[in-house]
């Protein structure tokens, strides 16, 4: 027989429908074309490739799981998390773009807004034309966002927003921030301009990690928003929290693309590298290595395609999303760091692919809720006792 894929071992593609695989081989191709010959470089050069956003937007990869209506793509839980896998195979931080602007900028303004924000929007950030970022994470806890100090106050028909978010994806390239803020009735949110008088956006530099992502701190000095930017169909933790299932099922899909890249790539060089008179690869203790690659990339592509299959099904948990965070997060950075590892010097650089996913994906894993908050998710469905 011929020989197995050794990025899909169990034919995984078998079981995605024709439309699926066409979404798949589609990213597939502007990740190799496209991402692949300059992602290096702007990872070197701390740069996000602004300028593949409107070939992003025009395979409908932004927002892709929404209504035509809103001129969107329409697709189906699976090709988004394919679409994720295939982004993050080229970089963590072009897929954290795509997470952003798709699940927690556009979906809360289709989950939760009126119909006239939808549809003066939707369309335009399906476009790249309006670019997104999510303001929940605060300065002093990302994990507990139900302290948070950032607050809107009501003041006629405005509301006047004051405070400051961390650590937030997109802060300096977008037109708008979708910001949480504590009001008398609870957490609610707002569609905040990024030219509005009193708001400034300051990247974070020193990033050891998603150097091809932009990463800001938000600051609130009395801006002034009018109430038709509020979200009104939602208050609470909710909210925010609803977006994040959403953000995290396609984070369960992402970092099995950074596993793969990194898994190619020493298949590629151990067959090549000669030390001891035999190719590295001939050895028992690198080939278990690769073999426990593979089985732990082959479990994560099952967990996320039953996990979207359930979505698609409209049955998905948030602990079964967490359940597949932790699984996959962990999964990829052990592998990328092995990688690392079996390169050699010549893991140093990047000129390979593995020490960039390896810190990229340091991020991935804590972001989107750490592992810990996810262990504790878990924990705390099976035990019924709430460990936070
Ligand atoms: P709790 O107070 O029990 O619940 C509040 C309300 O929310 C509901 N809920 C959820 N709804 C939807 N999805 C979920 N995952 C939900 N989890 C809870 C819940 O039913 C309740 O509703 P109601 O009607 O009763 O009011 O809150 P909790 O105890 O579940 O939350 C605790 C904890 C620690 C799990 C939560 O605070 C948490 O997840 N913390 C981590 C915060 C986090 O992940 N931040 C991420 C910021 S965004 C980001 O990182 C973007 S990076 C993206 C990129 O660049 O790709
Ligand atoms: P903390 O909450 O201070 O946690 C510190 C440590 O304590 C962690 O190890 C954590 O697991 C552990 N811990 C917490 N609680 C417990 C407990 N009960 N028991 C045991 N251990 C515990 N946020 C946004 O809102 N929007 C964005 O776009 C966004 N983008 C990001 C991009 C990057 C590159 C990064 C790094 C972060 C981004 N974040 C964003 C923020 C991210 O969600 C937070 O970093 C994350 O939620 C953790 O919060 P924290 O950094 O404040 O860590």
């Amino acid at each position: 027989p011929a020989r197995l894929n050794p990025l899909d071992l169990y034919d995984i593609r078998s079981m995605l429908s024709d439309e699926e695989r066409m979404v798949q081989d589609s990213v597939g191709r502007f990740v190799d074309e496209r991402v692949l010959p300059i992602i290096g470089d702007c990872f070197d050069q701390a740069r996000f490739p602004k300028e593949l956003v409107p070939e992003i937007a025009s395979l409908g990869l932004l927002g892709a799981t929404l209504p035509e209506k809103y001129g969107c793509a329409g697709m189906n839980g699976v090709s988004y998390g394919l679409i994720c896998q295939e982004l993050e195979r080229g970089d963590s931080g072009l897929r954290s773009f795509a997470s952003v602007q798709s699940s927690l900028c556009m979906y809360p303004i289709y989950a939760y807004g009126t119909e006239e924000q939808k549809m003066h929007y939707l369309p335009k950030m399906a476009a790249g034309e309006i670019i997104g970022c999510f303001g929940l994470t605060e300065p002093h806890g990302g994990s507990d966002p139900a302290n948070m100090k950032t607050h809107a106050k009501k003041d006629g028909g405005d509301w006047v927003i004051n405070g400051a978010k961390m650590w937030i994806t997109n802060g300096n390239v977008a037109h708008i921030a979708i910001v949480w803020a504590q009001t008398e009735d609870g957490i609610q949110g707002f569609i905040v301009p990024t030219d509005s008088k009193g708001f400034t956006a300051q990247e974070v530099h020193k990033k050891m990690s998603l150097r091809a992502s932009v990463t800001s701190g938000l600051f609130f000095d009395n801006v002034r928003v009018p109430e038709a930017n509020r979200l009104p169909n939602v208050k609470g933790l909710k909210g925010p929290l609803g977006c994040l299932t959403q953000a995290r099922y396609g984070i369960t899909w992402g970092p099995i693309g950074a596993a793969q890249a990194c898994l190619q790539e020493v298949l590629n060089y151990t067959q090549e590298r000669i030390l001891f008179g035999r190719p590295l690869a001939s050895n028992q203790a690198v080939q278990i290595k690769m073999a426990e690659m593979a089985r732990r990339i082959t479990m994560a592509q099952l967990l996320s395609l039953q996990l979207g299959r359930l979505k698609d099904a409209g049955t998905m948990q948030p602990t079964q999303v967490s359940l597949a965070k932790w699984n996959n997060c962990r999964m990829a950075i052990d592998i990328a760091r092995e990688c690392r590892d079996i390169l050699g010097g010549a893991g140093i650089t990047t000129e390979h692919v593995a020490i960039r996913h390896a810190l990229n994906l340091e991020s991935v894993i804590t972001y989107e809720g750490t592992e810990t908050v996810h262990q504790l998710v878990v924990g705390r469905e099976l035990t019924g006792i709430n460990a936070f």
